[in-house]
């Protein structure tokens, strides 16, 4: 193309390709909109621009609409999507206060999140989506609670250790996602272990389901192991992190490339740039920074967390 095109704008122009929800592609293309030079040459990327902006700018309003997407749908964001279950009062919306911006009511009382709440956590370089869910109760069970957990990449029990009826509530939420035929939790989160004898109950319910559940013991009020929980929460989401460094540029240890667990060098390529794959020649892997020798590798090559990757394309000049 003859217009001189910034890399401000080539940098938008790329996030716009990559963009997976519509307000993400539509603040890309209000920065492509904004940086592309202005003239004679440029008219017809300009109105293009403008047609693909106002077209998603319509599908997000559609979207947004009362009968589009149903009330309970959290669109995904972030590394993954992980939904929060049990019973009422166990902490589940403390929780998700302690470890995000969202402010969903905590309250001594059942009952009191009937709508599916999501925010952010932090851990380390990746953002993880909680979600946070009315409970699972024999007394009462939102319908569509199960389209909240289908939709997750995973879910996690949460219950207070201290609660007398803690074993019944966990079997019952075992029992209501087994006839949903719906993904059993492989975590559990014991909360409110700041309280006095929690310990005690925490390790009883461990050996009890040891080999059924993965079990962290934790206080969503005192913060007391909530950092293991969030790695607890990246390991289960089964994600690994690519650093891509530009061939005799410097490494960005800030922002990973997120991939499942099982990704090749072809698929982080991918992520880079949807054309990127095919033009690269070769990888060179750099394993733990420090390491000086980049080993060559095949496009097949799986890639595992905290690898760097030094791709090298076919140029044309
Ligand atoms: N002591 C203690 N209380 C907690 C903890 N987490 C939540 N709570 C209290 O338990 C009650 C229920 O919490 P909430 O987050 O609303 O439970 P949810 O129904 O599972 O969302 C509230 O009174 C909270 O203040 C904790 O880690 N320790
Ligand atoms: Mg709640």
């Amino acid at each position: 193309m003859a217009a001189n095109l910034s890399p401000e704008f080539l940098a938008a122009e790329r996030d716009y390709k990559s963009a997976q929800t519509h307000a993400e592609k539509i603040a890309a293309l209000e920065r492509m909109l904004s940086t592309v030079p202005k003239h004679k040459g440029t008219e017809k990327l300009q109105a293009d621009i403008k047609r693909r902006l106002s077209q998603a700018r319509k599908e997000s309003h559609e979207k947004g609409g009362a009968h589009a997407v149903p009330f309970y749908h959290i669109e995904k964001e972030g590394a993954g999507q992980v939904v929060l279950l049990g019973p009422p009062n166990s902490g589940k919306s403390q929780l998700v206060c302690a470890l995000t911006h969202a402010r969903p009511e905590v309250a001594d009382y059942p009952f009191t999140t009937r709508l599916p709440t999501p925010g952010m956590m932090r851990f380390e370089n990746v953002q993880i989506q909680l979600v946070d869910t009315p409970p699972i109760s024999p007394e009462f069970t939102e319908p569509w609670l199960p389209q909240v957990i289908r939709n997750a990449n995973a879910g996690v029990l949460v219950v207070d250790v201290n609660d007398p009826a803690v074993l019944d509530q966990i079997e019952f939420v075992r029992d209501t996602l087994d006839q949903g035929r719906l993904p059993l939790p492989e975590l559990l989160a014991g909360n409110k272990t700041d309280l006095p004898g929690a310990r005690d109950n925490f390790t009883a319910l461990q050996e009890l389901y040891a080999g059924r559940y993965r079990c962290v013991a934790i206080s969503a009020a005192s913060g007391l192991n909530l950092d293991q929980f969030a790695r607890a929460l990246f390991e289960l989401l089964e994600l690994v992190r690519v650093y891509t460094k530009p061939p005799g540029k410097k490494l960005d240890l800030t922002a990973p490339f997120v991939l499942r667990r099982g990704a090749t060098v072809q698929d982080a390529a991918r992520m880079v740039h949807k054309d990127f794959a095919e033009h690269m020649t070769y990888a060179r892997l750099f394993r733990g920074s420090g390491e000086r020798e980049g080993l060559m590798v095949e496009r097949t090559h799986v890639v595992e967390d905290a690898d760097i990757l030094e791709f090298h394309i076919q140029h044309h000049e």
